[in-house]
């Protein structure tokens, strides 16, 4: 039976999601449609009667942004809200700032798959001399972090290892002393807590793609287990329309083109 509720949400969509580039650990900004996004994951909450206790978010302000643009639609904007880079976007190494369409036609629509979705296969890591080295790894905010803590580069599993701690040691026991929690944070770091909540398998996950802004509420028992599939807070064709795009984005961007590109090489 349902003990708890929990609501986690994906951002809305991003500048760099717009422009279908890698982004992980870059602070990319909201998309004005990502803003629109948010409003109407807000509207949805508020509809849905939902009041929290406690958010959570990553240090990406793109999920605090979404956050607090849930919050204000649902005039909840007092509760206290945790930032961590536990909840940040998988960092995406190398790939960082590559166009997913372009990268598909250089190696590959197998190959883009292995590194967006496999389990523990990580992307290429971010070299010192990569363009968005400097203006993350030197980021004030990561000066906490302790010697081996920031990652060049990470996949699923990398992600939800450190993703892990904070859950266990935060969040799942606000949950448990019935405190209502919201989770605004990315497409990998909430797979990670979603593989970890339903004990999916590691081929499992890999065909999961989250929306962005549209709040997914599960109902967990009194060890934190589902009770029910997830439950988005949007309309079934929006919802899967939405996991299309997002598995699609890697995709190369025409195929004749990828064919005749083959050719000339
Ligand atoms: C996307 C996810 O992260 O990308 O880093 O590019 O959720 O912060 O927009 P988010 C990124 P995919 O793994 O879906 O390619």
């Amino acid at each position: 039976t349902t003990a708890h509720k929990l609501v986690i949400v994906r951002h809305g969509e991003s500048e760099w999601n717009q422009y279908n580039k890698f982004c992980g650990w870059f602070d990319a900004e909201l998309s004005e449609k990502g803003l629109e996004e948010a409003k109407s994951g807000a509207k949805a909450i508020k509809e849905a009667g939902m009041k929290f206790d406690i958010c959570h978010t990553s240090v990406l302000k793109r999920a605090v942004k979404t956050l607090w643009t849930i919050l204000e639609g649902t005039d909840q904007m007092w509760l206290p809200v945790y930032r961590t880079w536990r909840l940040n976007e998988r960092h995406y190494g190398g790939l960082t700032g590559l166009n997913k369409a372009e990268t598909a036609e250089k190696h590959g629509e197998e190959q883009v798959k292995i590194w967006r979705r496999s389990f523990d296969t990580p992307p290429p890591p971010m070299e010192h001399n990569h363009a968005y080295h400097k203006i993350i790894s030197e980021s004030r905010r990561y000066k906490g972090l302790k010697p081996g803590e920031l990652p060049t580069c990470e996949s699923l599993k990398d992600t939800i290892a450190r993703a892990l701690p904070y859950w266990n040691d935060v969040i799942a026991p606000e949950i448990k002393a019935g405190k209502n929690v919201i989770i605004a944070a990315h497409g990998n770091s909430l797979r990670g807590i979603v593989k970890h909540l339903e004990g999916m398998s590691d081929a499992a996950i890999m065909e999961l793609n989250l929306p962005t802004g549209i709040p997914i509420v599960y109902e967990l028992d009194v060890n934190l287990k589902p009770v029910k599939p997830m439950a988005f807070l949007g309309d079934a064709e929006t919802v899967k329309k939405a996991m299309e795009a997002v598995a699609a984005q890697g995709k190369a961007k025409n195929g004749i083109m990828t064919a005749a590109a083959v050719l000339c090489n």
